[in-house]
């Protein structure tokens, strides 16, 4: 294991394109979804920008038809969480390292699994055309009818994106549940498990379990507008409600999707660079991860208190959504409590960490109010809503990922990516996004909408937009720092030690960096004493 493995193995000599496009390996198939997943990002993050620009001062600046508008803000949302986002954290993430974590050489069905990775690839460039076409998509990502069905816009490219990205999930989580299922290391029991495992498990369980009904809804949406059916149209018997209904039954779940494998991810960083056992690892993964997936189904209604509906129904789930804050709160309790007494190693990966733990702090205790219905009355559709969920989710999973990114550079490429200017970039990002989204709070308390290209009638939040553009451009600016480093360092970093982290986990001490074909030169049988997380034992 002491020989780089780049010397030792072919599969890692030289680049054959050819290769890449057949491969069944996890971790290519794995490097694949990164590298989609991080197009995604960077197609989005420019819409990001181009809707800061936008909204900057009062009155056009950019667009000459508001409709523009709704198409950048169509695909900033659309892609950011099904093709950046879901895709990075469970295609790339879990891809790579599950199979590691357990010991296995490969997913249960690495055929699948390649065919998983280009139906994603299909739908990339599915969302990209939406883009080019003349009359693409804006019907935000969350396309509610009447106005999905009755625009002129194609609402056909949005729901076979969405096809194609739902059949490669469910395709997914099956190929996952299935590898951990039966391909752990001998003796490798459940209480042995990766918290990244674990998360990633409940990730797939959720995706399984909620897909379809997503894929569902927008399928009646698209026979609503293109087959003459009114499976939503109140005005011939069918019901507008329906609609938000299926959409949010998917999507709040979607949340946990990105925050469960976010969170694993923060697990495997924070122990490794405190040095530490998991704090509490069965009550994170028995009442955090668990309970969420148990609470998780039934809080979506929190999506539509601005909808008609009974008050009871009101009531109830706002109770349910104020007791989802507890299996969150276990996860993040355990988050601080691996860190307790710890010697934390600062690293880029770490300080990722460090900054999501504020992040999660943030979004969560500005949760607590719209779960409030009495409150969210007055919030919802503000871009207090929009701040919320860029710090608990966006930007939080995000940061989660970058740092995985980082801690795992060595084992995916043999470099560190750690230098002065990942540093630099970690600033402008975590800086950039306190810039840009405090003022969203505020402005948004003060009444300022959610989605308004215009604000004629607010001309005194002018300051506070320009303020939120420049931070957006700060972030800009550090992801782009971001994206040289990793390119540079994936060809020039420094060479890294095998386990340079100090890691216990099996993918750090069982396989050279990058692992070769088949993972690990020789099995992996672990005994009951072993586990990821073997810190203050000896
Ligand atoms: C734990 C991870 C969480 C994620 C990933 C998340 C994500 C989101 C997202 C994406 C939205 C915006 C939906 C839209 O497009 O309108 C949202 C809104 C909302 N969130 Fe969160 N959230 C989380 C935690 C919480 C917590 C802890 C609470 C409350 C205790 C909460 C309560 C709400 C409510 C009630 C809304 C609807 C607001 C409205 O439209 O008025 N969320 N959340
Ligand atoms: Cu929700």
């Amino acid at each position: 294991m002491s020989t780089p493995a780049s010397a030792t193995l072919p599969h890692h000599t030289g680049f054959n394109l050819k290769e890449w496009i057949l491969t069944t390996d996890h971790k290519r198939i794995g490097i694949l979804y990164l590298i989609g997943s991080m197009a995604a990002f960077g197609v989005a993050g420019i819409m990001a920008l181009l809707i800061r620009m936008e909204q900057a001062q009062v009155g056009a600046q950019l667009i000459t038809d508001p409709t523009q508008y709704n198409r950048w803000l169509f695909f900033h949302g659309a892609v950011m969480i099904l093709a950046f986002l879901i895709p990075g954290l469970t295609g790339f993430a879990a891809n790579y390292f599950l199979p590691l974590m357990i010991g296995a050489k490969d997913v249960a069905f690495p055929r699948i699994n390649a065919f998983s990775v280009w139906l994603f690839y299909f739908a990339i460039i599915l969302a990209l055309l939406s883009l080019v076409i003349p009359d693409g998509p804006d019907i935000m990502w969350t396309g509610y009818p009447p106005y999905s069905v009755t625009t002129m816009a194609n609402t056909s490219f949005y729901v076979f994106t969405i096809h194609l990205l739902g059949f490669s999930s469910i395709l997914g989580a099956i190929n996952f549940l299935v590898t951990v299922i039966y391909m752990r290391a001998p003796g490798m029991g459940w209480n042995q498990l990766n918290m990244f495992v674990w998360t990633t498990v409940a990730a797939f369980v959720l995706q399984l379990v909620f897909i379809p009904v997503l894929a569902a809804a927008v399928t009646l949406l698209l026979f609503d507008k293109y087959l003459g059916t009114h499976f939503y149209d109140p005005s011939a018997g069918g019901d507008v409600l329906l609609y938000q209904n299926l959409f949010w039954f998917y999507s709040h779940p979607a949340v946990y999707v990105i925050f469960l494998p976010a969170v694993g991810i923060l697990f495997e960083i924070i122990a490794t660079m405190s040095k530490n056992r998991i704090f509490n690892y069965k009550i994170a993964v028995y009442g955090g991860i668990w309970g969420i997936i148990a609470i998780g189904g039934i809080v979506w209604v929190h999506h539509l208190y601005v909808a008609g509906m009974p008050d009871w129904l009101r009531l109830g789930m706002m109770v349910t959504t104020l007791l989802i804050s507890v299996p969150v709160g276990l996860l993040v309790m355990s988050l601080w409590g691996t860190l307790y007494k710890g010697a934390i190693t600062y690293n880029v990966a770490m300080m990722y960490a460090a900054a999501c733990l504020y992040l999660v702090l943030v979004g969560g205790l500005t949760g607590i109010p719209l779960a409030l219905p009495s409150l969210t009355l007055h919030l919802s559709d503000t871009s207090f809503v929009h701040a919320h969920f860029h710090f608990i989710m966006a930007l939080f999973s995000a940061f989660a990922l970058f740092g995985g990114i980082y801690y795992w550079f060595p084992k995916m490429t043999g470099r560190l990516a750690d230098s002065k200017m990942a540093v630099v970039s970690f600033w402008c990002n975590f800086i950039g996004v306190n810039v840009t989204f405090w003022p969203l709070f505020i402005i948004g308390l003060e009444g300022m909408p959610r989605r308004y290209w215009n604000y004629e009638m607010f001309p005194q939040f002018q300051p506070y937009h320009e303020v939120a553009t420049a931070g957006a451009f700060l972030i800009g600016i550090g992801m782009l720092l971001q994206f040289i480093n990793f390119i540079y360092a994936a060809i020039n970093g420094p060479i890294a030690e095998d386990n340079p982290w100090k890691s216990k986990s099996l993918e750090w001490t069982h396989c050279p960096n990058p692992p070769g074909p088949g993972n690990f030169p020789e099995d992996v049988v672990v005994d009951e004493n072993w586990t990821p997380y073997n810190y203050n034992t000896d």
